[in-house]
């Protein structure tokens, strides 16, 4: 039988995290395959690595996990060498990137497969069709090249997640052993572990990239399994916090408070994602439990104060400015810290309606502060992603917007800050607004610095404060360098790139 060889590329300069996406496809081979685990974030070459066991001739299979951004700068170079060096390889991408834009990655000529969304039943479906030499093409999921055209077969219903194998913690330990490489330090703990407890997102938010993978579906871990695993992690490499990577870990509230009731004895903090319009509806006393069992933080899509935006983002109707306004404020009470993204720079008719935009959204996340100074923001610059059929994608591409034709266009610093949500090339943004953006973020970081950076202690957090705080209060946040100074010398951190 060949074996898998699977490849997580670079993610994160550090605290890197258990590669969820790898080890969720890889258990569901786990009992079929043998397979061996490349992690890039450990690796000083890691082609060398992928390379060392490809020569034994044993691996005929190598499957890559790409999300746009870092991992597509290290994943498209190397895939480009395996093809060269071994030709023989089947290369099978899976992930956000190649789900999102499959047809350029196929183009290239260096992947074989995409997996477009949930891998657990077309990844081993592929490799029976492979090593049997039977058919592929009416496995669902599945994105592949037929002569000059790109096929895409139909799309699985999202299966229950709990009969699903059992994630293959002890595998990865055997590469890359886990107490070492996988639990970090982090504002809520010495050893914190990341778990994905479940798929999708039940909303199809216009800007959002996991709408076109998931459609609208969701589907959960039970509490307890997700308990049982975090507990193992637990009692055998002692971690002691979680991050939930959900997207939306709790979509229901009868799942969360379950889990929470669960989690409390074991007093570890964890941290994880949600909307401001479900999480309003969970009861005081749900919430309470939540904060007990040790959630210190929730981040939430605010997206922007205006309910004209929020409806052209499509935020599913229920979610408004008041609301978001009176959350936060909320949240007060059971001393959970809301972390609230927004998104800047949505294309608009016009150059004044994009600036007024913006400046509208500036003045209301200082609103947000005021109703709850210890809210954290996240500020992104909308990045456009493929949510093809949506009036919002309509407008992107009629202002002249276009991805890169090739693959290794993506590799080019502009479209790697484009990844980043930092800075976009949408044409309606210009580089002035943009600095506008980046400058309000640095004052607004200096006068309310995050939280979650463990190396700011009180005196720096102060000078910090003071040094920002006339900018803050008149809104002069032009070449704030003095701010960026002091940031650029404590390493402030920035947890949207750095990692949660
Ligand atoms: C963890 C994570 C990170 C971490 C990386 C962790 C680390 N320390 O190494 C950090 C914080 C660094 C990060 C950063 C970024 N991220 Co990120 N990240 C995630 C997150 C939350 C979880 C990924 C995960 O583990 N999923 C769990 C697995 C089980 O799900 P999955 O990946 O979808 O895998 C399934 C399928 O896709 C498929 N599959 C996946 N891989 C493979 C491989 C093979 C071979 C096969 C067959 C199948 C397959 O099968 C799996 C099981 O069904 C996702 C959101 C999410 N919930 O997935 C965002 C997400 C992938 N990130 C995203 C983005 C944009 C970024 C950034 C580029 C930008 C940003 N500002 O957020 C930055 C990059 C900065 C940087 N320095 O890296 C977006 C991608 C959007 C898009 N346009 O496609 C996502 C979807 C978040 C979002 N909702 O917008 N990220
Ligand atoms: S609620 Fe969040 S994850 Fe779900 S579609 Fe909207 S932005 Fe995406």
């Amino acid at each position: 039988m060949n074996k898998v060889l699977f490849f997580n590329p670079r993610s994160a300069e550090a605290k890197h995290r258990f590669p969820n996406s790898i080890m969720a496809v890889a258990a569901s081979i786990d009992n079929r395959f043998e397979w061996a685990l490349v992690d890039g974030n450990w690796e000083k070459d890691p082609f060398e690595a992928l390379a060392a066991y490809l020569r034994t001739g044993e691996y005929r299979y190598i499957g890559f996990t790409v999300m746009p951004g870092p991992q597509t700068k290290q994943a498209i170079p190397i895939a480009r060498k395996i093809r060269e060096q071994f030709p023989h390889t089947i290369m099978i991408w899976g992930g956000y990137f190649p789900s999102n834009h499959a047809g350029i990655v196929l183009e290239s000529g260096d992947v074989d497969f995409v997996i477009n969304g949930a891998g657990e039943h077309a990844f081993p479906a592929l490799l029976d069709a492979l090593e049997n030499n039977k058919p592929y093409e009416l496995i669902k999921n599945l994105v592949f090249r037929s002569g000059e055209k790109v096929i895409k077969t139909a799309k699985e219903d999202l299966f229950d997640q709990d009969p699903l194998p059992s994630l293959p913690y002890d595998k990865v330990d055997q590469f890359y052993p886990a107490g070492q490489h996988y639990l970090g330090k982090t504002w809520m703990g010495n050893r914190t572990m990341a778990y994905h407890s479940s798929i999708g997102c039940p909303f199809t938010c216009s800007f959002c990239a996991v709408v076109p993978l998931y459609e609208a579906r969701w589907k959960a871990k039970s509490a307890e399994l997700v308990y049982k695993d975090i507990k193992y992690v637990k009692d055998k490499w002692g971690a002691d916090a979680v991050e939930f990577h959900d997207n939306n870990f709790f979509v229901s509230e009868k799942r969360a408070v379950e889990f929470s009731r669960l989690l409390r004895p074991e007093q570890m903090n964890w941290w994880g994602m949600a909307r401001i319009d479900t999480m309003n509806k969970f009861s005081d006393a749900s919430l309470a439990a939540i904060r007990e069992s040790g959630c210190r933080m929730i981040f939430f899509g605010a997206e922007s104060g205006s309910d004209k935006v929020l409806q052209a983002l499509d935020k599913g109707g229920t979610q408004n400015a008041e609301q978001i306004l009176q959350f936060a404020e909320r949240m007060k009470q059971f001393d959970i810290i809301p972390e609230y993204s927004f998104v800047l720079g949505l294309p608009a008719d016009t150059e004044e309606a994009v600036w007024e935009q913006i400046i509208f959204d500036i003045n209301f996340i200082k609103q947000v502060k005021k109703a709850n100074p210890r809210t954290e923001i996240v500020l992104y610059t909308y990045s456009p992603v493929p949510t093809e059929g949506s009036e919002l994608f309509e407008k992107v591409k009629a202002a002249g917007f276009v991805y890169p034709r090739k693959l290794e266009d993506w590799c080019n610093p502009q479209w790697e800050k484009f990844d980043l949500r930092k800075n976009p090339l949408t044409p309606w943004l210009k580089p002035e607004m943009i600095d506008y953006i980046r400058n309000f973020e640095t004052v607004l970081n200096g006068y309310y610095p995050t939280a979650s950076d463990i190396r700011l202690n009180s005196p720096k957090r102060n000078m910090m404060r003071l040094l920002s705080g006339l900018r803050y209060k008149t809104n002069f946040y032009r070449f704030p360098m003095e701010i960026k100074l002091l940031q650029r010398i404590w390493k402030y951190r920035q947890p949207e790139i750095q990692g949660f």
